[in-house]
């Protein structure tokens, strides 16, 4: 079907696509590409079937969209799931589950040959992987598309971000999540979920802001970090909720949180940062959090700054099994709004 023929209010099409869209990722301004890894997750996993789970709950969303009006039309495109990432997950997630296991019973990997041999099989694929999504977002990133990353668990941008620093120059990221994912190679894994942004401030030094928002399960390391490094600013959601409790507006903390970012915005947004009733099976939920029109007028915020949303991706989404879509309702309606962002900011 033409895109001229497509009228979004007929009865969504299971067509493979996001949203049941029309177009290729040729004839789109916005590429969705969908990385279906979940390896390190330390409590509950799921993460590498989220694209698809995505996917199946997109097709029903209505598409108008008061916040970016008709932007799709600018077409988002859906690239094909490469499926031998998800193989590969589940394999090393198997690995991964070993060590975790050993570790938690009080073993130490150090004087484990074969736990050791376990953890260097893994650190090995997530390089591959990272080298992976270097390749694919920089090969439409060539092609003057913007991309989407649709993950998969925290780990899966780092090679998404190193492409748009060495294309940009400068970007700030704008981190939603309950986590600050500052640590350094948790439990063995140098690129843990938990690492993420740990990750991002070593590997690419175009990144010269890293704005955390929503967090509120983190330790002193991730602390002392972020003070010493002042490329790190923080905004725990305890102490959000505590001004506006005494009189601050979401309004004025939003223009604060945007005003620590650059002209080009990186997008990492974590659905944990939300509220756990919006990700119940999230691998590690966390109590508080941001409503799901908070973190959108946060991202509005953004663009009606005048800033220019460079990229985004959308990770940690974690459909259950069997028949609550929950988790992947809620992934779609968001990254819905973030198409919508992007295309609106560029
Ligand atoms: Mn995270």
């Amino acid at each position: 079907m033409s895109v001229k023929e497509y009228n979004p209010s007929d009865v969504g099409a299971a067509n493979g696509n996001y949203f049941g869209m029309p177009f290729t990722p040729e004839e789109s301004a916005l590429v969705l590409v969908s990385i279906p890894w979940g390896v390190t997750a330390s409590y509950g996993g799921g993460q590498e079937d989220a694209p698809d789970a995505i996917i199946g709950a997109s097709v029903q969303l209505d598409f108008y969209d008061p916040v970016s009006p008709d932007e799709w039309r600018k077409g988002i495109g859906t690239v094909p799931i490469d499926y031998s990432v998800q193989d590969r997950s589940k394999m090393l997630r198997s690995e991964a589950r070993r060590v975790i296991n050993f570790l938690e019973r009080g073993g130490d990997v150090d004087k484990n040959a074969r736990m050791g041999a376990r953890i260097g099989r893994i650190n090995k694929g997530c390089e591959e992987l990272n080298a992976k999504v270097y390749e694919q977002t920089s090969e439409w990133l060539n092609r003057g598309k913007l991309v989407g990353l649709v993950g998969g668990d925290h780990s899966v941008p780092l090679g998404y971000i190193k492409a748009l620093g060495e294309r940009h120059g400068s970007l700030g990221v704008l981190h939603i999540d309950a986590h600050c994912d500052l640590r350094n190679a948790y439990e063995g894994f140098t690129y843990s979920h938990a690492s993420i942004m740990y990750n991002v401030l070593q590997q690419v030094p175009q990144v010269e802001k890293l704005v955390q928002v929503g967090i509120r399960d983190y330790c002193d390391d991730e602390v002392a970090l972020a003070r010493e490094n002042n490329k790190v600013v923080q905004f725990d959601d305890y102490l959000l909720s505590t001004a506006r409790f005494e009189g601050t507006t979401w309004t004025e903390q939003c223009k604060d949180i945007v005003s620590h970012l650059p002209q080009n915005v990186y997008i990492s947004f974590d659905i944990d940062g939300l509220s756990a009733d919006n990700c119940p099976h999230t691998g590690t939920p966390v109590v508080g959090g941001l409503s799901f029109n908070q973190a959108l007028y946060l991202l509005d915020s953004v663009v009606r700054s005048g800033r220019k949303i460079v990229g985004f991706d959308l990770v940690e989404v974690a459909p259950s099994e069997g028949k609550d879509e929950w988790d992947a309702n809620v992934g779609a309606r968001m990254l819905w709004k973030m198409c919508g962002l992007i295309l609106k900011s560029n």
